[in-house]
């Protein structure tokens, strides 16, 4: 599964912090710590508060390659902002995110394709998010139509169901599930699929064990990537194991300091 680290996000207070007072060792910290722990790409978030999202997101890029190799996910609603980022990614980037809008897949494919950057389309429009999965794989259908009239190479897109949290949305746990195992069938070769981990135990007082919990199963139904904190422990331990039962690793005794070294 490949794992994107979620901590990167002006969301967080501290970050949010960070972003403002230009704190370059606080982002490059949690750019390490993220690396260090199994993340294979970084969300780069400016967060809802930032006075000038341009300009941060580029000091962001900038401070977090200075500090690691991994590749970033460039994360906002703003397509002026994530191209901002992609004109400093040095590695190949995936643009988080389009919607099935024409607007945001006109503005963000051709920028995925002059930046040779991968992109996430959320299976949403500007009517919501939808209440069911057959809802969510028409938008999925309409995202990767986009996707090959465009040019693009369907092994750079990711579809993004959606999860909302389970205390106020309950019902839609499953249906983002199921969407995942529809996913699979939409297109040849399938899209690629990837999940907001977190979204899920939002105002929860149990945000660990159901994130863990989650991940597990919606690894069963076959999720390819995950945004999620990879600090923790638990939940990545989870995740190579849900990985080694589906045989995507050879077991060994020692399979999850194995997969930690390579
Ligand atoms: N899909 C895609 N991208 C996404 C999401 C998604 N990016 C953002 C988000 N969802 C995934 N990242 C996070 C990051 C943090 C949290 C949830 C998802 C989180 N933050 C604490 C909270 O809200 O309680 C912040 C607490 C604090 O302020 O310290 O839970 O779904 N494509």
């Amino acid at each position: 599964m490949l794992i994107i680290g979620e901590l990167i996000n002006g969301m967080y207070k501290q970050v949010a912090a960070a972003i403002a007072g230009k704190d370059k060792k606080a982002i490059q910290g949690l750019a390490r710590q993220q690396a260090e722990n199994g993340a294979n790409m970084l969300d780069v978030n400016v967060g809802p508060s930032s006075g000038n999202p341009q300009e941060a997101m580029k000091w962001l890029v900038e401070t977090i390659q200075e500090a690691v190799e991994a590749p970033l996910c460039l994360d906002s609603t703003k397509p002026a902002v994530i191209e901002a980022g992609l004109k400093l990614a040095k590695k190949k980037a995936l643009i988080n995110s389009t919607t099935a809008d024409d607007e945001k897949l006109n503005t963000l494919l051709p920028l995925a394709k002059r930046y040779n950057a991968g992109i996430i389309g959320l299976t949403m429009d500007k009517t919501g998010v939808p209440r069911d999965r057959y809802k969510r794989s028409e938008h999925a259908l309409k995202i990767i139509s986009s996707c090959m009239e465009q040019g693009m190479d369907l092994g750079d897109v990711y579809i993004d169901p959606i999860v909302l949290p389970v205390n106020v949305a309950q019902p839609q746990a499953l249906e983002v599930l199921e969407s995942l195992r529809e996913f699979k069938v939409i297109s040849d070769p399938p899209p690629k699929t990837v999940v907001g981990l977190s979204n899920v135990s939002q105002g929860t007082s149990e945000r660990n064990l159901i994130n863990r919990t989650f991940l597990v199963m919606a690894a069963a139904f076959g999720l390819g990537a995950a945004i999620l904190d990879p600090l923790d422990k638990d939940l990545m331990d989870a995740m190579i194991t849900a990985e080694l039962i589906l045989g995507k690793n050879i077991y060994c005794d020692s399979y999850l300091e194995a997969y930690r070294k390579k």
